[in-house]
Formats: C-alpha cells, sequence, structure tokens
C-alpha cells in the first residue's frame, strides 16, 4: 500500500433511477459522516426529476461549502445499473481520486458504515460491505428475500470458488489502480451479476479483496429497481464462468500432468 486512507481523495458514485424522496436524506448522511467525500450521482434521466433534484442539492452543497463536493451526470435513459457505475468509475479515474465507492441512493447502505469500510482500505484493493459474515446484519428483509441473498452467495462462492461471502452486495470501496486495471469496457454484466463480475475480476486481476460487516437496511421510500431477469441474469452468467473456469482447472491441470509425467 501506498498511501493511508485519510489520504485517499475519495468519491462515492451513487446511480439513481426515480429516488427522488430517498436521495436527499442519503446525501446528507454522507456529507455529515464522510465529509471529506465527494459524491457524483449517476442519474438515467428519471422520470420522477430525481436528476434535476440532484443538481439542486450540488448547487447548495456549493454555496454552503465553498467547493462543489456533489456532481452529477445525466445519461440519456435507463440503461442499468453496471453501465452506470462503469461510467461513474469512469469519471472519477479521468479525475484522479485514489478511492472509488459503489453505494446505493436508497438508504440502504448506511454512510455511517462508510469509514468503517474506507479504513480497511489500508490492507485491500476492494473492500465489500457484507451482509453475511460476522456482525453483518440486515433491517426489514422478509425471510424469503435472506434466503435469496444469502442461497444466490453460497452459490457463487461454489459455483466460482470466489472466497467471499456477499460477492452480490453494492456497498464497497475499490483502490483506483485495480480498477484501472480491468477492462471496464468489456463488462456487460448488470444488477448483482455486475457486483459479482467486478468482485471476481479484481481477485483474478491479483487484487486483494476483504469484507467488512455491514448494516443494511431496506429502502423506505420508492420501490426496487432489480427485477425477476437481473436474479435470472446473475443465475445463468455464474453458473456458464463457474462451467469455464472449472474448464480452464481442468485443462490447467490435465498439461501439468502431462508437462510432469515421464511418457510425454
Ligand atoms: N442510473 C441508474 N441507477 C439505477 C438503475 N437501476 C437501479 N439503479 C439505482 O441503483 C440502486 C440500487 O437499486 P435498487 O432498486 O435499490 O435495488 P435493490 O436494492 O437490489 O432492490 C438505487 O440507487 C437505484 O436507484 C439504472 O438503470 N440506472
Ligand atoms: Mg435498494
Amino acid at each position: 500500500m501506498t498511501s493511508s486512507p485519510a489520504d485517499l481523495r475519495v468519491l462515492v458514485v451513487v446511480p439513481t433511477y426515480d429516488e427522488r424522496d430517498s436521495l436527499p436524506g442519503a446525501i446528507d448522511r454522507l456529507r455529515a459522516h464522510v465529509p471529506d467525500a465527494d459524491v457524483l450521482v449517476v442519474d438515467d434521466a428519471s422520470p420522477d426529476g430525481t436528476g434535476e433534484l440532484a443538481e439542486s442539492i450540488a448547487a447548495a452543497e456549493e454555496s454552503r461549502s465553498g467547493r462543489d463536493p456533489v456532481h452529477v451526470m445525466h445519461r440519456a435513459g435507463k440503461q442499468g445499473l453496471g453501465t452506470a457505475y462503469v461510467a461513474g468509475f469512469r469519471w472519477g479515474l479521468e479525475r484522479g481520486y485514489d478511492v472509488i465507492v459503489e453505494m446505493d441512493a436508497d438508504g440502504s447502505h448506511r454512510a455511517e458504515d462508510l469509514p468503517r469500510l474506507l479504513a480497511a482500505l489500508d490492507g485491500a484493493d476492494l473492500v465489500l460491505g457484507s451482509r453475511w459474515v460476522p456482525g453483518g446484519k440486515v433491517v426489514n428483509w422478509p425471510l424469503n428475500r435472506q434466503l435469496l441473498s444469502r442461497g444466490a452467495n453460497t452459490y457463487t462462492r461454489l459455483a466460482l470458488g470466489l472466497p467471499l461471502h456477499d460477492a452480490t452486495g453494492g456497498f464497497r470501496a475499490y483502490r483506483a489502480p485495480v480498477l484501472r486495471a480491468l477492462p471496464l469496457d468489456e463488462i456487460e454484466s448488470h444488477g448483482y451479476c455486475f457486483q459479482v463480475d467486478m468482485a471476481w475480476r479484481v481477485l483474478r486481476a491479483g487484487g486483494t479483496a476483504v469484507e467488512v460487516p455491514i448494516t443494511f437496511v431496506e429502502r423506505e421510500q420508492g420501490r426496487s429497481k432489480m427485477s425477476s431477469n437481473i436474479v435470472v441474469e446473475a443465475l445463468v452468467k455464474v453458473t456458464v464462468w463457474g462451467v469455464q473456469e472449472r474448464g480452464r482447472q481442468l485443462l490447467g491441470a490435465a498439461q501439468r500432468l502431462r508437462g510432469t509425467s515421464p511418457a510425454a
């Protein structure tokens, strides 16, 4: 590690689609708990006017603080969470941020947990806010949603051999160099699959990941944008990746055997 988390320039990317009722509180709490971090809202032309509201929050923050900690990116229409994050990552990398954070706008990810995520970057390239490690919690989630998330994470761990307990979660912090090392153009996944894809790519690129327990609070306002298609996409892709990975491992083992066999 080259620099301690306290010296790092942090950008929090917050994707929004129809989050008018949740966004102001989420930004207020971020500014209160992590005042040195900048914020980039990536809005996909939300029909409820979230993009315009974000602009007015940015202007108010600028006149209050004398600098411009809140930025807004407007995209033409709903293009999915994965591409919103990739656009936000690029924006942050171009501007030289050292750390880029993913965080939902709906209040599920608590700003008060963010300092612990950032502190854990001292020993890792990626820090995952995790619901499914000791100390992690979910608030207001029905049992079926908890089972789905736990089951999806167990399946992902087994299928890909990923040593992570909450690879589908979307509250996480990346050190910029590891994001720079990834082929962001190639990432086509959406939703939960995007999160798995990113964590897996970080590990395959030789990066390190740690999990920090968080309390995940189900949204109180607005509604989830995740559909059953997004869950199916994650299941299918993780299965395909898992089969490909096992194939690569078998091929590697066969090549090693041939290489060491006296008959080779
Ligand atoms: N820009 C953008 N944001 C999105 C899109 N889909 C979801 N989001 C945002 O991503 C975050 C997580 O989505 P959410 O619906 O809460 O998913 P859930 O927590 O899995 O139910 C929220 O801040 C959403 O507003 C999208 O297509 N584009
Ligand atoms: Mg949510």
